[in-house]
Parts: C-alpha cells; sequence; structure tokens
C-alpha cells in the first residue's frame, strides 16, 4: 500500500515543533554563552579576586545591619528569621531582580550584535573571493593581451607575405572593434577590480566596527554578570553565617540559588523602556512616523476572552497567552535571506548612524521583530490596509482589480468587486470614512444588468457575501440587503442546468449561462461553495427557493455516494456525474469541505443533518487517503491529492485553510480520530505547523502557491543536514509554483488556532508573516503587491492587489491582534464564510432574522435607496418569471 511511503500519522508521534527547535537552539545558546566564559576566563583572576574582597565586605556589612536580635542569637526565632528572609527578599527584589533584568537586555542586544557579525564575516569572505577573482580576471586579460596582438600580427604578417592566402578571417575593421572590444573588457575588469578593493575596505571596516560593538556589550555583560554573582554568593554566604539553617533559612538559600541561575525576558514594557526599545520608537523609516502606531498604548498582550456559551469539548480554550516556545537560532532559509528571524534574534540592534542609508532602512524593516506589542501590531496592520486602500481609491476606484505598480484597474466581473469585498474590513477596522465613500458608490455606481459573465462561485462568495456581512455589520442598512437580494436573483439562473449541479458562469443581464472556457464541466468546490451566503439571503428576506437550491447542490454530490466522501475536482452539469480522477483539499476541491461543515454550523447545527454525516465521512477518507507525513516520527504532517488511487504528496497554498477548519470542527465538538490517531486539535496543530513552515523555510518568508513534499525514512539526519535549505529536506518548490498571490489560507488557519488554543505563538507567527508582506510587497504608493518568486531575495513583484489582500489576510491579521473584551465575532455566534465575511449564525441572538427591520420594497425611502427598491421591485417580477422552475416544490425534487 501506499502507506509505505506515507509513515503512518499517530498520537505518538512527537512533532519538529516550536519546541524542538527551542531545545536545539537552547543549546546553541550555552553554546554561545560557553563561548563568552572561554573568552572572558583569562580576565576572570582579578574577578574573583574582586569577588572575594566583595564578599568579605558584604558580609561585614551584612553583619552590621542584622537585626540586633538575630545577631546574638544562634538559634534565632521563627519570627525574628522571617523578618531577616523579607530583608533579602526585598533586597534581592531590588537589587539582583535589578541586576538581571539588565542582563537579560543585554543578551538580548548581544545576539543579534553575534548574528550581525558572523553574518560580516561571512560577507567579508565572499567579497574577499570576489576580489580575488577580480585579481585573477585582469591578470588574465593582462596576459591575453600580449598573446592577441602576437595572433594579430602574425596573422597580419601572413597575409602581406604570401598574396595567394585569402585576405585572412578578418578585415581592418574587424579587427580595430576586436582591438577596442578587448579595451572595453579590460576596462570593465579593471573597474571591477577598483570596486571589489572598495567591497573589500567598507565590509572590513563593518567588520571591524561590528567586532567593537560586540565586544563593548560583550565586556558590559560579562563586568555585570560576574558583579551579580558576587553580589548572589554574599548574599547565600552571609545568610549561611545565620543559626543551623533552619527550615526558613534554607529555603531563603534555595530561593537565592534559583534567582542565581534563572534569567527571564523583560517585559514588553520594560524592553520598550530601554535604550534599544526607545531607538525603535524614534526608528527614522516612515514606517514608523507620525504617532499612528499607539506608542502612548502599552497595554500587554491580552488573550482573548472566552467566548460566552461556546466551550471545547476537551475543555482547553483560550487559557494561557503565552506560549513563547522559540528561543532560536534562527537558522532557516527566511531569517538568513531575509532577515525576518524569531526567537533572540527577531529584534537585531540598531546599525551606527554612520552605517550606509539603505542599510538603515534594512535593518529598520527587521526591528519590525521588536515590536511585541498586540495593540502595536494591529496598529500596523491597520495602517498597511488602509494604505493598501487609499491607493485603490486613488487609482482605481470602482475597478474590480487593482495593478498598483501601473497604478491602474481592470474588471473581472463589473461589480466593483474591491470596494465590496472589501467594506466589512473597512468597517471591522473602523474606517469610517472610507467606509461610507465605498457606500456612495454601492448606491450610485453598483450596476448589475450588464450583458456580460460573471463566474457564479466568485461573485456569490465575495460581492453577494461581502454585502450581506455589510448589512449585519450595518446593522440592517437595507441598502445592502436590496442589492444582495438584487444580485443573488440575477445568479439564479445558475442552476438551471439539466441534472441541478450549477453552470460555472452567469449573464447578469441576459440570464444566460456558460461553461468554463477551457472545460465542459464544473469545478465540484465551486457548485457546492454557495449554500451559506443564500441560506443567510433567505433567512434575512424569506426567499429560501435559492437556499433550498444550494443545499440540494450539496445533497446532490453526496447522493454520488464519493469513495471514502472524497470528491473530485470536476462535475458535469449536463449529466451530474464527476468528470475527473484528481481528488485535491486544494483549487477545485478545498471549499466543498469547508462548506460541509460551516453550512451546518450557521444553520445552527442541525442534529442528524447530511452536512455533517458528510463532513465527518470527508474527514475519515482525507485521515486515510490523504494525510501524510515525511518521516516518521518528527516529519511534517501534510495533506497530498489522489490522482486516480495514487498518492502525490503535492499540497497547495490553499490547501492551509483546512488546519483552521479541523480545529473549527473541533470547537464544534467534531471528533473522528480512530485508535492511535491525532485527535482533531492535533491534527490541527500539526498540518498549521507544516503551513507555516512553508513560510519560514523559504528565501523570501512567504509560502510559494505550491509544495512538494519528498518522503524519507530516516526521521532525524537527513532534516537535520538540510536544515537551513529550501524546505529543510521535507519539501521542494519548482520555480513555476514558486510566486505568492496574497494568498490568506494561512493567516485565516492561524485566527481559528489562535481563537482555540489561546497560544502565543500563534500570534507571533503571524505576525513573522506580516513582516515579510511588508518587506517584500509594498509598493511606492502604499499597496501591496503579489510576487513573482518567493525562491529569490529580493522577490521580484507581480503587478496585481488581489481583493482577497482586503477582503481575508487583513482581517484575519487585524482579528488575531485583536485585544477588544468581549471578543469581536466569537466563533460560537460567527461563521466566516470563504472569503472571509462573518456571517451570524442561526439561532443566535447576532442572527435573529428579526434583529433588523424587514426588506421593504416600497415607498418609504427616498432617493438611490427608493430606486435601489422600485429597480428590485420590478427586477423581481421579471426574475420570478426566470426563475419560476426554481419553486420550492421543484427545488425538493
Ligand atoms: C479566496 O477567494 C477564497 O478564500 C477562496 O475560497 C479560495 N481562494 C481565494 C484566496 O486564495
Amino acid at each position: 500500500m501506499q502507506r509505505a511511503s506515507r509513515p503512518p500519522v499517530t498520537s505518538d508521534d512527537k512533532f519538529s515543533t516550536g519546541s524542538d527547535r527551542y531545545l536545539k537552539g537552547h543549546k546553541n545558546r550555552q553554546g554561545l554563552l560557553g563561548s563568552f566564559a572561554e573568552s572572558a576566563s583569562s580576565s576572570k583572576a582579578p574577578i574573583l579576586a574582586c569577588a572575594l574582597i566583595l564578599c568579605v565586605i558584604g558580609l561585614v556589612v551584612l553583619g552590621t545591619q542584622l537585626p540586633g536580635s538575630f545577631q546574638r542569637h544562634s538559634n534565632p526565632t521563627r519570627r525574628e528569621l522571617t523578618g531577616v528572609q523579607a530583608h533579602y527578599q526585598d533586597e534581592s527584589d531590588l537589587e539582583i531582580q535589578d541586576l538581571e533584568a539588565r542582563l537579560t537586555v543585554m543578551l538580548q542586544d548581544i545576539q543579534p550584535l553575534w548574528w550581525h557579525l558572523k553574518g560580516i564575516k561571512g560577507e567579508v569572505l565572499d567579497k574577499g573571493n570576489r576580489l580575488t577573482a577580480a585579481y585573477e580576471k585582469v591578470a588574465k586579460l593582462e596576459g591575453l593581451e600580449g598573446q592577441r596582438e602576437f595572433n594579430l600580427t602574425a596573422q597580419l604578417a601572413l597575409q602581406n607575405t604570401d598574396g595567394s592566402l585569402d585576405p585572412g578571417p578578418f578585415s581592418t575593421e574587424q579587427i580595430t572593434s576586436m582591438r577596442e572590444r578587448w579595451k572595453a573588457e579590460k576596462a570593465e575588469a579593471d573597474a571591477y577590480l577598483v570596486k571589489a578593493k572598495e567591497w573589500v575596505s567598507d565590509s572590513t571596516w563593518r567588520e571591524k566596527h561590528a567586532k567593537e560593538e560586540y565586544d563593548a556589550v560583550k565586556d558590559k555583560y560579562w563586568a555585570l554578570r560576574d558583579a551579580t554573582d558576587v553580589r548572589l554568593r554574599g548574599k547565600r554566604d552571609s545568610a549561611r553565617l545565620l543559626a543551623d539553617q533552619p527550615a526558613d533559612i534554607q529555603e531563603l538559600l534555595a530561593d537565592l540559588d534559583q534567582r542565581g541561575s534563572g534569567r527571564q525576558a523583560p517585559s514588553d514594557e520594560s524592553y520598550l523602556d530601554s535604550e534599544a526599545g526607545q531607538a525603535l520608537l524614534s526608528g527614522r523609516h516612515e514606517f514608523y512616523q507620525d504617532g499612528w502606531w499607539g506608542r502612548g498604548d502599552k497595554a500587554p498582550p491580552q488573550p482573548p476572552a472566552t467566548p460566552s456559551t461556546l466551550q471545547s469539548p476537551s475543555g482547553e480554550r483560550a487559557a494561557a497567552a503565552v506560549d513563547t516556545d522559540f528561543q532560536g537560532p534562527d537558522e532557516s532559509v527566511r531569517c538568513r535571506m531575509s532577515g525576518i528571524c524569531e526567537g533572540p534574534q527577531a529584534c537585531p540592534a540598531m546599525l551606527p548612524d554612520s552605517a550606509k542609508a539603505e542599510e538603515q532602512a534594512v535593518r529598520q524593516e527587521e526591528r519590525l521583530g521588536c515590536i511585541t506589542n498586540s495593540a502595536q501590531r494591529q496598529a500596523l496592520v491597520r495602517q498597511a490596509a488602509l494604505s493598501s486602500w487609499k491607493a485603490y481609491r486613488q487609482h482605481a476606484f470602482g475597478h474590480d482589480e487593482f495593478h498598483p505598480q501601473a497604478e491602474t484597474g481592470s474588471e473581472w466581473f463589473g461589480l466593483g468587486l474591491t470596494i465590496i469585498d472589501s467594506l466589512d474590513t473597512l468597517m471591522i477596522m473602523g474606517l469610517t470614512e472610507e467606509v461610507a465613500a465605498c457606500r456612495a458608490w454601492i448606491a450610485s455606481d453598483l450596476k448589475m444588468d450588464q450583458d456580460s459573465e460573471v463566474n457564479l462561485f466568485e461573485t456569490t462568495i465575495r460581492v453577494l457575501g461581502g454585502l450581506l456581512t455589510a448589512y449585519h455589520l450595518s446593522n440592517g442598512d437595507q441598502l445592502y440587503l436590496i442589492k444582495a437580494l438584487e444580485l443573488g436573483l440575477r445568479l439564479a439562473p445558475g442552476f438551471k442546468s439539466p441534472s441541478g449541479i450549477p453552470w460555472s458562469d452567469v449573464n447578469l443581464g441576459t440570464h444566460g449561462v456558460a461553461s468554463p472556457k477551457w472545460n465542459p464541466a464544473s469545478s465540484t468546490s465551486e457548485v457546492t461553495t454557495l449554500a451559506m451566503e443564500y441560506s443567510y439571503l433567505a433567512r434575512l428576506t424569506g426567499r429560501t427557493e435559492l437556499e433550498d437550491r444550494a443545499l440540494k447542490v450539496m445533497e446532490q454530490v453526496a447522493n454520488l455516494r464519493p469513495p471514502n466522501g472524497l470528491v473530485p475536482i470536476m462535475i458535469s452539469p449536463e449529466t451530474g456525474s464527476f468528470a475527473s480522477h484528481t481528488v485535491s483539499m486544494g483549487a477545485r476541491g478545498d471549499s466543498y469541505y469547508e462548506y460541509l461543515l460551516k453550512t451546518w454550523v450557521l444553520l445552527g447545527k442541525p442534529p442528524d443533518h447530511f452536512l455533517l454525516r458528510e463532513y465527518k465521512s470527508a474527514m475519515r477518507g482525507i485521515r486515510d487517503k490523504l494525510i501524510a507525513r515525511t518521516s516518521p516520527g518528527k516529519g511534517l504532517v501534510y495533506v497530498g491529492e489522489l490522482q486516480g488511487k495514487r498518492h502525490e504528496p503535492k499540497m497547495d497554498h490553499l490547501v492551509c485553510f483546512f488546519p483552521g477548519l479541523v480545529a473549527l470542527g473541533h470547537l464544534h465538538g467534531i471528533e473522528t480520530a480512530e485508535s492511535g490517531e491525532l485527535p482533531e486539535i492535533e491534527l490541527a496543530e500539526a498540518l498549521m505547523l507544516t503551513c507555516y513552515e512553508m513560510y519560514r523555510r523559504v528565501p523570501a518568508g512567504l509560502s510559494p502557491e505550491i509544495v512538494f513534499f519528498t518522503a524519507h525514512e530516516d526521521s532525524d539526519a537527513y532534516p537535520k543536514q538540510h536544515a537551513t535549505d529550501v524546505g529543510g529536506g521535507d519539501f521542494h518548490v519548482k520555480p513555476a509554483d514558486s510566486h505568492y498571490l496574497l494568498r490568506p489560507e494561512t493567516m485565516e488557519s492561524i485566527f481559528y488556532l489562535w481563537r482555540i488554543t489561546g497560544k502565543q505563538k500563534y500570534r507571533d507567527w503571524a505576525w513573522h508573516i506580516f513582516r515579510a508582506l511588508h518587506r517584500w510587497c509594498p509598493v511606492k504608493n502604499g499597496a501591496y503587491t503579489s510576487l513573482d518568486s518567493i525562491l529569490q531575495v529580493p522577490p521580484p513583484q507581480r503587478d496585481k492587489m488581489e481583493s482577497f489582500w482586503l477582503a481575508e489576510l487583513l482581517k484575519y491579521l487585524y482579528l488575531i491582534l485583536d485585544t477588544s473584551t468581549p471578543q469581536r465575532y466569537p466563533l460560537d455566534e460567527y461563521v466566516f464564510n470563504t472569503e472571509a465575511h462573518p456571517l451570524p449564525i442561526a439561532g443566535t441572538q447576532a442572527g435573529s432574522a428579526n434583529r433588523f427591520k424587514p426588506l421593504s420594497l416600497s415607498g418609504a425611502a427616498k432617493g438611490p435607496l427608493q430606486a435601489g427598491q422600485n429597480n428590485l421591485a420590478a427586477m423581481l417580477k421579471e426574475l420570478e418569471a426566470q426563475t419560476r422552475h426554481l419553486t420550492k416544490s421543484e427545488a425538493s425534487t
């Protein structure tokens, strides 16, 4: 069976998690400190002498300060001991803790300096090699010069002396041009040599500077550490003098010992108050300017509040907010090539003022890693959203799509796609002025009667979904509902096929339908990803026929009894049968599985519903047939594809919605693990790690569109050897698949994992991904754009800001970092559609159909709203005739 190459995924397996890296990194950190110790040992003798003297002085001073009664008795009373302990405790708190806090801040500064130095050393070596090569090239050209002239002269001499020969291979002009070319070649080599010399001297200077800086901080660190140790020893020895070490004293000693060995990370506040933190706050790069990032607000990150009613079945929800399990060193290719590192290297030191401006700018970007406060992080995300939106508004407002480099828009559906898809994100971020501009455009410029085809699925999830959520978030602004209903009805002919399986495309003006040009069949995921939007539309308007129809499609697909609950990715609207042998959780398959679960939740989780049954059956199929691990034990867990019966270790970035879906299933009480398998939440976390590694183990720090995993038997040796390669030995990326389109799926899953586990590391992962986005995707006008290849640094950009950048990625990121209490859009009241538009669950307070006043189609309104009502009333009549076949009775046959 294919299982041989796909090691089974069991609950006994230990993943190569952040903690493993932590442990490994921790050892290395010790190694680094050890090397400090070695280098410092030569100078230790005088320090030890000082220590001894200080210790003696300490004892004497201490003796004079101790309570009088205590000096007199060899067996002090308990009260006296407690008093002394408190005295030491206070002193420890005031002195030792202060010293240790300073040490940890210094440690934070030392490590980046060390990595910086190491990087420069590598650069010096590299530049040195280039210089040698330049010398060699110049020498070679000089050597060639004589030889070339010699050959030419010989050639010419031959021509002169023997008239019977041909004029020779070269004309005079050719010779002249050859000489010029050689001259130019030599001049170029000479210039390169000069440049290479400059490079070397420049990097050598920087190396010297970095070394001095590193040595200075290192020396300070050791001086402080030695002084701390002397103080601790003094205290310990003093304490030993007290009586016969009764229990209280032993406790005190143990406490002091522990203080001597422990090192705690500084809090956000102490870091921001430190010199390095202040430097960050007053950073020179424009990204940090203007006070919009919330300097005044230094609130520490808060764990999300527990949603009011929903409890995860195992009861373990958002309890702890701290799980900073990555301490480095970060050996990832992302850290090495993009400077986006985790752990102690996340926050590199400032460069000296004398460093070049470009380096300062790069370093400033890297210092986004110094920001750990969620509110500050969130403010930066909001800023990214606002600048993206403003660039679109300025250059392409009203167009579906935005090309930020050309500063133009283009059409896909002619429905102002970016406006409507982004609208709820703007609302959630409180960008009221921008929301008003969108509303005005929708009221006066959104026209739906155009004679052009739109994709039924894309229009439903992005435009219909966007309008419905806008209606909900605006507390029932009827404009949005009228437009949503009009669009829903105009899309209805898409369901009119011989089999009931929808067509791919619909003409909004003529009510015609069409298949995609490349295939007569429809994508399975597209025809089964409509029910959430139609269901909420039905709840709000009472028009249930389209909801029935959309649910009927899902039931029809289930009735085809797909083996193992896994559906092939194409299906024919003509025959209603599957039209492919490929099963994928990526393109054309993904949201089929997503809407099984989410539609069931949106309907209020009706018991024994076919959606729930099909979801569970699909989960079993996915576990049995698609999920694999790259190596037994510690390999990455991934979701492959089926080509017929063959398992392909290929995974689209699109599949990264799946960890979040599995976690959501767990939250709603679904468990599909059989004995020895990973339970739902552990499976979700394992898959989440894989998706994150698809960002961490590539040069630009942003995932490629597709990766191919590699199975290997030796769980330990292989990945370790290749730890710093692209994919770290677990996956590879084909150049043709190396683009990144601002896709949101990984951020989406991180959102669920953060909400459901409450582990801080997920917030940090989200932030590290944002760092990479901010590093490589911005365009001068404030927009962000897609990338052509994440294998290169800097990655070449593509000219497109997809609408899901604002609709999904930034919304999820913003909500991950949100610290509001109570939590916004809790998962027991809302379910996000596949385009990240939150819809309220039926039966909850938010989801009540009576929450807003009912849709009115006559009279009361004025202006555009009245136009919309009239339009809709007329249209309803017309569409009634068009879609009469979609009556309830027919839909249920
Ligand atoms: C989005 O439009 C939706 O998330 C859809 O379900 C899949 N693809 C894109 C984003 O990648």
